[in-house]
């Protein structure tokens, strides 16, 4: 297992502290923030954005590459959604404006046999989920945040939103979707991480030992 996962598996839960107009949408063993957290692995990439591509590829017809202008082209939604990260963050009204990944998708002949969808993202990141969770009315690539160009260390120029599952399924900088017959594992789903990962299931390890300290995301950058 990887050894955050192994770390987080250590802590028992906290007991949820919460805002009593929220507690619904607070999903258990989270707790509330207004900062806005920054986690990933590696270094944050840079582009030159004349050379910038998104590429939609596997079991299509044929397969596509837009540039940024392109996707900019594309019809523009906002969204307002609560975020939940696994390490206990959740943060709710985030606002993001970009492309509906279905709207994305209508540009393309997907095989009726495709059922999944591998993100792929800088700087080698990947993460997998079922195609069906990327047509709902809330699954976006988002270049904006908070009514301002996303910034590079959320994801910018690019990242995707899927707010109803935990957040690493929200690929920063992401390059790409393939689309699949048979399911496989990104990166956190490789390394001790549930491949489903809903937040209100609380699905956060693939052994279903939900342990995760209180305090792990404190130590993380903030903006
Ligand atoms: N490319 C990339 N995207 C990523 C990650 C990463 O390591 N690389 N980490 C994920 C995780 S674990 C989380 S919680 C969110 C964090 O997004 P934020 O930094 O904007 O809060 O990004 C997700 N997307
Ligand atoms: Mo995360």
């Amino acid at each position: 297992m990887h050894k955050k996962a192994e770390r987080l598996q250590q802590v028992k839960p906290p007991t949820a502290e919460s805002i009593p107009e929220l507690a619904h949408r607070l999903p258990p063993g989270q707790l509330w923030t207004d900062r806005f957290p920054i986690l990933h692995e590696g270094e944050v990439p840079q582009y030159d954005m004349a050379k910038w591509n998104l590429r939609l590829f596997g079991e299509v017809g044929s397969e596509l590459l837009l540039s940024f202008e392109e996707l900019m082209a594309l019809p523009q939604t906002e969204i307002q959604v609560d975020i939940h990260c696994v390490t206990r963050w959740s943060k709710a009204d985030t606002v993001w404006k970009g492309v509906l990944v279905r709207d994305l998708f209508k540009h393309l002949k997907i095989d009726p046999t495709a059922a999944y969808v591998m993100v792929h993202a800088d700087p080698d990141y990947e993460t997998n989920l079922p195609l069906a969770d990327l047509l709902g009315d809330q699954a976006m690539v988002a270049h904006s945040y908070d009514g301002k160009p996303l910034t590079a260390k959320h994801g910018g120029p690019l990242r995707l939103v899927v707010p109803h599952l935990y957040f690493w399924k929200s690929a920063k900088w992401v390059r790409g979707f393939e689309f699949m017959k048979e399911d496989r594992h990104g990166f956190w789903e490789r390394n001790g991480f549930h491949n489903v990962a809903e937040p209100f299931r609380e699905q956060r390890f693939s052994d279903d030992d939900s342990h995760m300290p209180e305090d792990e995301w404190k130590n993380f950058d903030f903006d």
